[in-house]
């Protein structure tokens, strides 16, 4: 079985649509798979319509937290994920493509592909000022932790026997846990392999670009003392 997971906030206006279509497709290539929507902190009806649609497609379940925080909600599907194979994506991209490319490499003996929105031959449709924030956070992460690579966001797929551990090991929330999660791997000796993604995002992210260079940075300090400082 495959588990998709996909963290969710104040995602009423595209969520059911989404899950519905994304159900479609995999239904179509005749995956076992679970759907996790792993939702927290949402105030915009998100919730009751996650707990509608676990209640009428077998393939979706849902979690839920009061507070809104992105990598929490991640690394608790990824937690809470039965599938051998794990998929994160996110509500606005359900990138089954990416899918498709990724698994083989999986079956092949990679145990974490990362979607890159930034190496050669990706397609990356976000504003000018959004690529460039995944730029400056590819620099720093480099600087704080190590990390060799493009991009550490977004969309994963990976072997869930491999990377459990790796997900248990992470210390930071928020933000940065999908970096750290790739940081980690790395640094476990997991073999991590990038490939190239085109990205269109159907809306605006929900939370503004500068209120999360706080939190960012913040994660970023916290990151690199514990793997520079305590060689945790
Ligand atoms: N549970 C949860 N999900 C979130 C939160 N913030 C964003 N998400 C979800 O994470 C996914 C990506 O969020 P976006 O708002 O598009 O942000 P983005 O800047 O494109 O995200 P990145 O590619 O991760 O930098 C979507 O499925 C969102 O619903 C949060 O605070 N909690
Ligand atoms: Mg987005």
């Amino acid at each position: 079985m495959i588990s998709i997971v996909i963290p969710v906030f104040n995602e009423a206006g595209i969520v059911r649509e989404a899950a519905e279509d994304l159900c479609r497709k995999l239904d179509v290539l005749g995956w076992d798979y679970e759907l996790i929507l792993a939702e927290n902190g949402s105030s915009d009806g998100t919730l009751e319509i996650l707990a509608e649609l676990e209640a009428r497609i077998p393939r979706i379940r849902h979690i839920h937290e009061p507070e809104p925080n992105y990598g929490r909600a991640l690394k608790r599907g990824i937690l809470e994920a039965r599938g051998e194979q794990v998929i994160c994506d996110e509500i606005d991209l359900c990138d089954v493509d990416f899918y498709q490319r990724a698994l083989p490499l999986l079956n092949e003996g990679v145990d974490l592909v990362v979607g890159s929105k930034a190496m050669k031959g990706a397609n990356d449709g976000r504003p000018f000022i959004r690529r460039l924030g995944t730029r400056v956070i590819t620099v720093l992460l480099r600087l704080a932790t190590g990390f060799r690579g493009t991009d550490t966001h977004g969309l994963k797929a990976f072997r869930r026997g491999r990377l459990e551990e790796v997900a248990r090991a992470c210390v930071v929330e928020r933000d940065l846990f999908a970096s750290e999660l790739v940081i980690r791997a790395q640094r476990m000796d997991r073999v991590v392999r990038e490939i190239p993604i085109a990205l269109h995002e159907k809306r605006p992210p929900s939370h503004h670009l500068f209120r999360r260079v706080p939190r960012v940075l913040k994660g970023l300090i916290k990151l690199g003392w514990t793997i520079r400082v305590r060689h945790r």
